[in-house]
């Protein structure tokens, strides 16, 4: 059996790679993997279980002491080097994940891939320039407090933006001393083998970086039972986070979640209608499978009309279809059974009285898996469709009468990852991003992000922060030394 497969003229091969060797599983199980763009078979991709997750974690707690005690200048220089390869094979990397997730190629060239390397240069940088250390005296004792490599880490990622959640959990976690079992989507494998390539070319040592490809409740549920593993970091769906949470419990092994989100995106009375606009068509991006996402859109009362007029114009200019055309704007969602479980929530708030403004159904001229970019309207707080993340290109509608009530609408799920707030006037606009329970708040943009600033949900968008410093908080084990002045060193 071939163990390459060749996708949009990359070779990508479909196996395991753990302590620097291609590996099938034990048992030679695989699954398919199709592409959302017409159902073609991708690949055969190895299917791991207990026995991979076992030899990857042996893998990484080998590697781990050589590469902890790697010099952070080598470690840097070797970050660096992958995402030079990032860079080389660009638009390779482009191809074969539109290919495999469904996401435009525009974005993928313009956008996603340069923010891959980019998460691998931040984190050598950081780690040589900005990594800080703390010296403090109390009385007669010295402290020192030292971020130490904390040991193999667990990273599983999601399938909406496979190679960019990828990096933006192993870079950090290598940078600051561990070594890593990466986990990839089993809806989106094929990136993640490419970044093994990557790394071997770049010459990080065997066993730093492994990679398991299957499906979460076997290879995934394996590795995060583990005792030996010292972080698990994981972006995903909420049932899922119970499940790793609990499995982490055992070992109390300190997790970061970044989970969904249902987030508002809030059209203040004072807002530039032209920007509320633009900014709430933006939230179709990805085909609605972003956790940022700002689905529901909470508009004062009385731009309700101008806004959904202009807001109609403005979709309806949106083109639908392959996402390998530069030319388009929304492609497929990623799988046949995300299709059915977004028609389905729109099926049942219509059923119970929403009206659907536009969309409405799965785009039937296109077949397979396109979704037509959908506005619903005239749902209650507590109708499903606003309390669930949905994750399609499905959006409602809200209106408020005053800020009070906004304010209630945006706090009023259980989700608290972002908001956007649109605003004419800088003091209302804080007003009102002071109020809002979020990891982010967008005013006036929407989707920027610095690095150095912390990322996270707040509720039941997650647990922890990721990013700049707080990603070697995250991936480190923080230690104070105290040392006595008797010993004659302290001055
Ligand atoms: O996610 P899962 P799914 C939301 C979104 C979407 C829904 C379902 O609403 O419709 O989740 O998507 C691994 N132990 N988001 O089911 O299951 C799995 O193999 C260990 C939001 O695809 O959370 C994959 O690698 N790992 C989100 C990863 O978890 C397990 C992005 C994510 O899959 C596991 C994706 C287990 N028991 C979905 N079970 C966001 N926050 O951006 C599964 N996995």
């Amino acid at each position: 059996m071939s163990h390459t497969t060749t996708v949009a003229g990359t070779p990508v091969d479909t196996r395991h790679w753990i302590n620097g060797v291609r590996v099938a599983s034990a048992d030679g199980a695989t699954f398919a993997d199709h592409s959302p763009i017409d159902g073609t078979e991708l690949g055969q991709i190895s299917r791991g279980g207990k026995p991979e997750a076992e030899a990857a974690v042996a893998a990484a707690k080998a590697a781990f002491p050589a590469w902890a005690a790697t010099s952070p200048q080598e470690r840097a220089r070797l970050l660096h080097a992958i995402a030079d390869g990032v860079e080389k094979r660009l638009e390779e990397l482009a191809q074969v994940e539109t290919h495999d997730n469904g996401a435009l190629i525009r974005s993928h060239r313009r956008g996603v891939m340069p923010r891959v390397a980019h998460n691998f240069r931040f984190f050598a940088d950081w780690l040589t320039n900005d990594l800080g250390h703390e010296d403090f005296d109390t009385n007669t004792r010295r402290n020192h407090v030292s971020w130490d490599p904390a040991g193999p880490c667990v990273l599983i990622t999601p399938w909406n933006a496979p190679l960019m959640m990828e990096s933006w959990k192993v870079a950090p976690a290598l940078a600051a001393g561990n070594t890593v079992v990466l986990k990839p989507a089993e809806w989106s494998p094929l990136t993640a083998s490419l970044l093994a390539d990557i790394a071997a070319e770049a010459g990080l040592p065997a066993g730093v970086l492994n990679i398991v490809q299957g499906y979460g409740a076997e290879v995934g549920q394996a590795l995060t039972e583990h005792p030996d593993v010292r972080r698990i970091s994981f972006t995903g769906s909420v049932p899922t986070a119970r499940h790793i949470s609990a499995a982490a419990a055992a070992n109390l092994t300190p997790v970061s979640l970044e989970l969904g989100g249902k987030s508002p995106l809030l059209v203040l009375e004072d807002a530039d209608l032209d920007l509320a606009v633009e900014l709430a068509v933006e939230q179709y991006d990805n085909a609605g499978q972003v956790c940022l996402a700002g689905t529901r859109l909470l508009v004062h009362e009385s731009l309700q009309e101008a806004f959904v007029e202009k807001f109609v114009q403005k979709a309806n200019s949106l083109v639908q279809g392959d996402p390998r055309d530069a030319a388009t704007d929304l492609g497929p969602n990623i799988h046949p059974r995300q299709l059915e479980k977004i028609d389905g929530f729109v099926q049942r708030a219509l059923a119970a009285g929403a009206q659907a403004v536009i969309g409405g159904g799965p785009n039937t001229e296109l077949g397979g898996l396109y979704y037509r970019p959908t506005l619903l309207t005239g749902l209650a707080q507590d109708a499903e469709a606003v309390q669930e993340e949905i994750f399609g290109p499905v959006l409602t509608l809200q209106t408020f009468a005053d800020d009070d009530e906004a304010v209630a609408l945006a706090n009023g799920t259980r989700f608290g990852l972002a908001a956007t707030v649109v605003s004419g006037d800088r003091a209302h606009a804080d007003r009102i991003a002071r109020q809002l329970v979020a990891g982010t708040v967008w005013v006036n943009c929407f989707y920027v992000r610095d690095l150095r600033a912390p990322f996270g949900g707040s509720r039941q968008s997650g647990v922890g922060r990721e990013g700049g410093t707080w990603s070697f908080d995250f991936y480190c084990d923080l230690k104070n030394t105290v040392t006595a002045q008797e010993s004659g060193w302290v001055q």
